[in-house]
Parts: structure tokens; C-alpha cells; sequence
């Protein structure tokens, strides 16, 4: 390892060990780890190609892997190496791997989903292959200026991202707009532009390196001019017009994760990603030789919610058009490939697009969604349309060509199955299926909380790694006092770590004894960070109030991105910050209440956050969070939940035992119950002095005294409308986290609470959602030597 680190930094990087910066260190390490896993995947693409064994393809806008060095050197079971021959060579390893900036190509749950799937697919040996768009701007970066939110733009490829491997030779052409011609019984589309799609392979290497899969990023060329003879209507300008759209589409990710409706380039977006992903596919499956009408055989394709849901209509456009087959043989065939997984219930989060939009940007794609709804109507006169009121509606039509459709946890599916798609549903009573979210421990205990996974391989072994239900063997120690204190040594560990970096970066004194309190997430109102903000100004009066009282000191840590356009969710981050001034210059709370919110939170941040928190604050309004994943990766490291009966925390306190998990709130019925009684939030204001209170106060600028009207129209929305019933649930929010409060006095009752948390986390492992979806979805199993080895 060492003399393979000397020879990049030399031959690779043209360094000398004495002139090299940290840059060139982490470089070096890489391209060091990279030859390493080259040959694990350069064996394992061969194998699945010579097995011709069925893959998975799945589609995703985001990806959102974070770093990737540790990562790597921990699957391949390098890190102790690579740490010692650093060490050699009078480098710090882990300095070196902090160097790293995140790979941010997504906006929060669903791509880190689709991240950790890499992950489990690989480990598991199920040969697959994600497809996504090489960005050249991830997700923004998130500055705080007077407590407001500033976005800079995210520029991860201005250093070498050597992790991909351009393949130059893997191209497809891309084509939008024109119009489409009918002769003979046979459509001829005529295309307006047209840009190529380049492939960049990332190998992503599974537990120990025994298998290996790829992550496939297109990029877009502008076609070569050399090439525009070949053109139907070749001339400079389209050539000019390919180069524009060319640099355009893969600019930037679109940095709103509920939909903004009706733009040209997003929908452009996910066609050039959709279609290079599909053509590529078929490609492979012919270059083997096969029949076409074979291709469900040997291809699953996965649409990580309607942003790829152009798929359906795509592969029958291709079937129809370049490969003769009959439309209603190209539909059935197609469906027989397509699952499509939904992540919200959220109506403005459901993707509409305009007709006529849709019929400009991809004309012969909108007379096959024709061709689908009328044959869908035909079959089941009356069901649910595709094309309603002038619009696309995305959901129907990944519904209607898909085989299988999944929620993303149990209150979620039985939701999909009674609201979003109830009608579809009793058309098609089996096509909704559940599979519950889960996280990869690989990333998410074993390489981010190393204190932890330490302790608990020293106890059980290291089965736990790929077998998360090994954990259960911890469950009788939450009576060992000794482990107990172990386990909580971890943890405070974890906190001292976390403290000293919020000293350094905030200059803010946090103890790590106090309560460390954590909710971290996108902002948005159903996740009410707001109701986590007030609660804190109603502890703060109570502290100042009778700061000798027994409290329990706690540190109120968010962390989380508005999008940037959403201006209740920026109010939101605004008000935080300003409380967060007031309260933590007091000085007679000083040793009780802080509130930290450090700046652009991602991947890495979360890395450092959830192993050292306490609790896990998972409040949104009952029935619209699909499922959380933060919430797991919490209770995996050892802290305690407070939440509502939402998306997958109802899982959880199945299995961590509902005295393991602080509950409060109205559960889903109940919301939508209490929204037909008008007046609902005043008549709670009304009932509720500490909330009369709090407003009051915001209302008159304690928190921003030189803007006293700042948060009159936040404040107001409470009183008017209060859609996510920040108001209902306040209250028994406060007492709950009393209670909470209580409970962590007892620090060895604590200790248990948490040690089961974890010991009760196997169900969460992506490992166990992956095998679900190639049970009931795909139809795949793991290959044979890899399950055995
Ligand atoms: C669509 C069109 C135009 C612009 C943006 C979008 C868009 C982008 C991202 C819409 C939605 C998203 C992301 C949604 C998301 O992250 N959903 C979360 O998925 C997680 C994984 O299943 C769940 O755990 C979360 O509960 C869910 O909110």
C-alpha cells in the first residue's frame, strides 16, 4: 500500500513526497484504493455478463453518495492498512479522508435511498446497475447571513473526481422536440435537437469486495459537427442549439424535492437520463444475441418515483419503432419490466406536465401516452386518466405501466392504496405491494460511529456487518451494567467529539453531558422544524423562569437546506437563528439551553451528528412523512426517538418496544379528521397559555428587536390555517419532551432504552428492503458465490 501510494503520487501525480499537499495525499490514497477495487469489479462484470443472469437497472435523478474514500477502503477491509501505511509515511489518515468533498447529487431521502441500495446490491451480489445524471453542480451550498439562508453554487468536479471512469465510446443519441410523421402503419419522428449522452462508470464494491456493481452517470455532449450529414435537417444552427442544450442539461440538480411544475428543463432532464438508460440496457441485452421479447428475462427496471417515468412510453417507442413490435405486445412487454417505487403523498409533490409542453418536448412519446390511456380505458372503461385537465399526470402513468408498485413503509403503502391511487387500486388489486425503507449499516454504523460498531464486534462478533438481525444478540445486556456503561462511554465519545468540532466551527460551548437533541432533515413545514423551534422558546421560559428546578441541560441541534424558493421553509431557518442568538446569549440559562444550526448540512455532517445524538426528533404531521431514513440511522446508533405515528416510526416502535420511544400526537386519521373541524388551530391557541405565550412573544420581536413584525405573517399562517397542525400538536409535544427529560435523569435506564434501540434495529437494513424488492419485485436472487462466500 505504501509503495502503491508513492507511485501515484509520483507517476500519477507528478509529486514528491515532501511536496505534497493533502490534496495530493488523498489523491494518491484513491488511485491506491481504486487499482484495488478495479479487481473485484472487473471480475464481477465479467461474470454477470457471462452468466447473462437477470439485472437490476435502477433509475434515479438522484444520487446522493456523500464521500467515497472511506467508504471504499472499508468495504474492500483496507482501512487499517491504509491508515498505517499513511502513518509511515508521516501522513494522518483520517485528515487525509476529511478532505473529501460530498458527491451531493441529490436532495435528501430519496437519493440517499437510492445510495445506500448501491450498497446492499452490491454487497448482496445482485448484479445491477444504477443509472443517474452526472451532474456538474450538486445540491447547493447552504451559508447563513444574518441568520438567513444564501445558496452558493456546489462544485464538486472542479477537483478530479477519480472515482468514475469516462467511457467515451458509450454514446446515444438524445432527441427532442420536431414532430413525428405516419407512413404506412409506422411513425417517424423528426427531431428538433438532439445532444449525446456520455457514460462515466463509478464501481461500486459490496462487504469485502465480492462483488461489484456500477453506477452509470450520463453527461451530455453537443453533437459532433463532423456528424451533422447524417442529420435529417443538419445545419449549423441545430449544431449550435445542441451545443447550448448540450451545456445546459446536465448543469445543475434541481434543488426542490416537491415539484415545481411545468419546467421545460427538468423534463428534459429526466428524458435524456430515462432514455440513455434505456437504450443502453437494450443494448446490452442484444449485443448477447437475445430476442427482444426476452428482455423482461433479463432486465428489471426500478423507477425511484415518477422522475424516470418516462421509461414506459420510451421502451415503447424503441420496441415499436426500431424493433417492429406490435403496440400492445411493446405495452405488455414493457410493464412486465417496470416496478415503480412512490416516496410522497404530498398532491404538489405528484408530477403533472402541462400537454402541451410534454407534447412539444417529446411529440411521439405524448401519441404513445395516448395510445396507453386508450387502451388502459378500453380494458377498465372509467379508470382513473393519464391526460386530465390538460395535464400528464406522471404517477397514473408509472402506475398503469408498471407491474409493481411500492410504498416505502407500512402506513405508507396502506396510504398510496386508499388516497393517491385508490382507484387504480381496486383495478388492480395486487400491484401495490410495500417495501419497507431501510439504510446500509456499512456506512451508517460500522464506518461512521466507530467507537460503537468497536464495541459491539467486541461483544458479538462482526456478523453484523451483513447480517443486521445479529444485533438482537445484544438485547439481553441492556441489563449488563458494565456493557451499559461501555455502550454510553461510546456515546459520550461521539458528543466530545461533536462538541469540540461545534467550538471550533461556531464558537458555541455546548456540554456534553447535557441532552443532545437532534433533528436534521430538509426544512419544510409537515417536518415542522417550527414546532421543534417553539418548543425550545417554551423551555427557555420555563428555565428562566426557575432556572434551580431540576432541568435537564439540553442542546437543540438542527441541521437542513430550504429550497430555494420556498419561503415559509427559509421564515422557518430564519426564525431558528434568531432564537438560537437570544437564547444562547443568556446568561442565566447559559448551562441549560443551547441551540446550535450549523451551516450547510449534508452527508458528512450527518456522519458526525447521529452517532452522537441522544434524541432523534421525527415530529412530522402524522401521514405525510412516506418514511423517514434518518430516523433509523438515529435508533441504529443509540438514540431515542421522539415522534409521531408517521411513515416508518411506526415500524420502529414496533421493534424497539413502545416503552423504548417517546410518542405524542394525532395519529394519521386523527389529522384528517381534525382538518374538517374549522377553526381548528385557534380553538388550540385558545386552549393553550404556553403557546399564547410563545407567539406573543416572537409577535412582539423578542428574537428580532430590531424587525419586531418579522414573523407576523409566520405567526399568523398558525392562527389562519395551521395546514400541518403545528398548533394540535403542541402540547403534548412540550409534555413529551418533558418526559424525555425525566427519563434521561436515569442514565443506566437511558443506557437501556438505547442499548435496545440498537439491539432492535435488524429490520432496518437496507440489506433486508434490497431482498424484499428482488423477492417480490424484480424476481432476482443473489448470485450463488457471492450469498455462500
Ligand atoms: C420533482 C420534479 C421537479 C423538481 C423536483 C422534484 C422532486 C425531487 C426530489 C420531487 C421529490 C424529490 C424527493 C423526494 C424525497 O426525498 N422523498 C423522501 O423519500 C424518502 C425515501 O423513500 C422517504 O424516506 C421520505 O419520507 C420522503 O420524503
Amino acid at each position: 500500500m505504501k509503495n502503491d501510494i508513492l507511485r501515484h503520487l509520483r507517476y500519477g501525480l507528478g509529486k514528491d513526497a515532501a511536496h505534497s499537499s493533502t490534496y495530493d495525499w488523498r489523491m494518491a490514497l484513491s488511485r491506491a484504493l481504486r487499482d484495488r477495487m478495479v479487481d473485484h469489479w472487473i471480475p464481477s462484470t465479467q461474470a454477470a455478463y457471462k452468466s447473462k443472469s437477470k439485472r437490476v437497472y435502477y433509475l434515479s435523478m438522484e444520487f446522493l453518495i456523500g464521500r467515497l474514500v472511506e467508504d471504499m477502503a472499508s468495504n474492500l477491509g483496507l482501512v487499517d492498512e491504509a491508515r498505517a501505511a499513511l502513518s509511515d509515511l508521516g501522513q494522518d489518515y483520517d485528515l487525509i479522508v476529511k478532505d473529501e468533498p460530498d458527491a451531493a447529487l441529490g436532495n435528501g431521502g430519496l437519493g440517499r435511498l437510492a445510495a445506500c441500495f448501491m450498497d446492499s446490491l452490491a454487497t448482496l451480489g445482485i448484479p445491477a446497475m444504477g443509472y443517474g445524471i452526472r451532474y456538474e453542480h450538486g445540491l447547493f451550498e447552504q451559508d447563513f447571513v444574518e441568520g438567513q439562508q444564501v445558496e452558493r453554487p456546489e462544485t464538486w468536479l472542479q477537483q478530479d473526481h477519480i472515482w468514475e471512469f469516462e467511457r467515451p465510446e458509450v454514446e446515444y443519441r438524445i432527441t427532442f422536440g420536431g414532430h413525428v410523421e405516419h407512413h404506412h402503419d409506422k411513425a417517424h419522428w423528426h427531431p428538433g435537437e438532439t445532444v449525446l449522452a456520455t457514460a462515466y462508470d463509478t464501481p461500486v464494491i459490496g462487504w469485502k469486495g465480492r462483488w461489484g456493481n456500477t453506477l452509470r452517470l450520463w453527461a451530455a455532449q453537443p453533437v459532433k459537427v463532423f456528424d451533422l450529414a447524417s442529420f435529417n435537417r443538419g445545419d449549423y444552427l441545430s449544431a449550435s442549439r445542441s451545443e447550448a442544450l448540450a451545456r445546459t442539461i446536465c448543469r445543475v440538480l434541481y434543488p426542490d424535492d416537491t415539484t415545481e411544475t411545468g419546467k421545460e428543463l427538468r423534463l428534459k432532464q429526466e428524458y435524456f437520463f430515462t432514455s440513455a438508460s434505456i437504450q443502453d440496457l437494450i443494448r446490452r441485452f442484444m449485443s448477447d444475441g437475445g430476442d427482444i421479447r426476452n428482455l423482461p428475462d433479463a432486465a428489471a427496471i426500478q423507477l425511484n418515483d415518477t422522475h424516470p417515468a418516462i421509461a414506459g412510453p420510451e421502451l415503447i417507442r424503441l420496441l415499436v419503432d426500431d424493433h417492429g413490435l406490435k403496440m400492445d405486445e411493446a405495452m405488455a412487454l414493457a410493464r412486465r419490466c417496470l416496478g415503480y417505487t412512490n416516496h410522497t403523498l404530498l398532491p404538489e409533490a405528484l408530477e403533472r406536465w402541462p400537454e402541451w409542453l410534454f407534447g412539444r418536448v417529446l411529440p411521439r412519446h405524448l401519441e404513445i401516452v395516448r395510445e396507453i390511456e386508450d387502451d388502459h380505458q378500453r380494458r377498465f372503461p372509467g379508470s382513473p386518466r393519464i391526460l386530465e385537465h390538460g395535464n400528464v399526470c406522471m404517477g397514473e402513468l408509472a402506475f398503469i405501466m408498471a407491474h409493481k408498485v411500492n410504498g416505502v413503509s407500512a402506513l405508507h403503502t396502506e396510504l398510496v392504496k386508499q388516497t393517491v391511487f385508490a382507484d387504480l387500486h381496486k383495478l388492480h388489486p395486487q400491484r401495490i405491494v410495500n417495501e419497507t425503507n431501510g439504510i446500509t449499516q456499512r456506512r451508517w454504523l460500522k464506518t461512521c460511529n466507530p467507537a460503537l460498531s468497536t464495541l459491539i464486534t467486541g461483544q458479538i462478533g462482526d456478523g453484523w456487518i451483513t447480517d443486521l438481525d445479529e444485533l438482537a444478540k445484544l438485547k439481553p445486556l441492556s441489563g449488563d451494567a458494565q456493557f451499559k456503561d461501555a455502550f454510553m462511554a461510546a456515546k459520550r465519545s461521539n458528543k466530545e467529539r461533536l462538541s469540540n468540532w461545534v467550538k471550533a466551527e461556531m464558537g458555541i460551548d455546548i456540554d456534553p453531558a447535557a441532552m443532545f437533541d437532534v433533528q436534521i432533515k430538509r426544512i419544510h413545514e409537515y417536518k415542522r422544524q417550527h414546532m421543534n423551534i417553539l418548543e425550545t422558546i417554551a423551555l427557555w421560559n420555563e428555565m428562566k423562569a426557575r432556572p434551580d428546578a431540576g432541568w435537564t441541560p439540553r442542546v437543540k441541534i438542527f441541521g437542513g437546506k430550504a429550497a430555494p424558493g420556498y419561503y415559509v421553509a427559509k421564515e422557518i431557518i430564519h426564525l431558528i437563528n434568531d432564537v438560537a442568538a437570544t437564547i444562547n446569549n443568556d446568561p442565566v440559562t447559559k448551562d441549560l439551553l443551547k441551540v446550535v444550526y450549523p451551516p450547510n448540512y449534508n452527508v458528512t455532517m450527518a456522519e458526525m451528528l447521529i452517532p452522537a445524538a441522544d434524541l432523534s426528533e421525527q415530529i412530522s404531521t402524522a401521514g405525510k412523512e412516506a418514511s423517514g431514513t434518518g430516523n433509523m440511522k438515529f435508533a441504529l446508533n443509540g438514540a431515542l426517538t421522539i415522534g409521531t405515528l408517521d411513515g416508518a416510526n411506526v415500524e420502529i416502535r414496533e421493534h424497539v418496544g413502545a416503552e423504548n420511544f417517546f410518542l405524542f400526537g394525532l395519529t394519521a386519521d386523527e389529522v384528517m379528521e381534525r382538518r374538517t373541524h374549522p377553526g381548528y388551530a385557534r380553538a388550540a391557541i385558545d386552549a393553550s397559555p404556553r403557546m399564547q405565550r410563545i407567539f406573543g412573544q416572537i409577535v412582539e420581536g423578542r428574537f428580532s428587536p430590531q424587525d419586531p413584525s418579522r414573523y407576523h405573517g409566520l405567526v399568523g399562517t398558525f392562527y389562519d390555517s395551521d395546514y400541518f397542525l403545528v398548533t394540535c400538536d403542541f402540547d403534548s409535544y412540550y409534555d413529551t419532551q418533558r418526559r424525555a427529560d425525566e427519563a434521561f435523569k436515569n442514565e443506566r435506564n437511558w443506557a437501556a432504552m438505547a442499548l435496545t434501540n440498537t439491539a432492535s434495529m435488524g429490520f432496518f437494513s437496507s440489506d433486508r428492503t434490497i431482498k424484499g424488492y428482488a423477492k417480490d419485485i424484480w424476481h432476482v436472487g443473489p448470485r450463488p458465490d457471492v450469498a455462500e462466500a
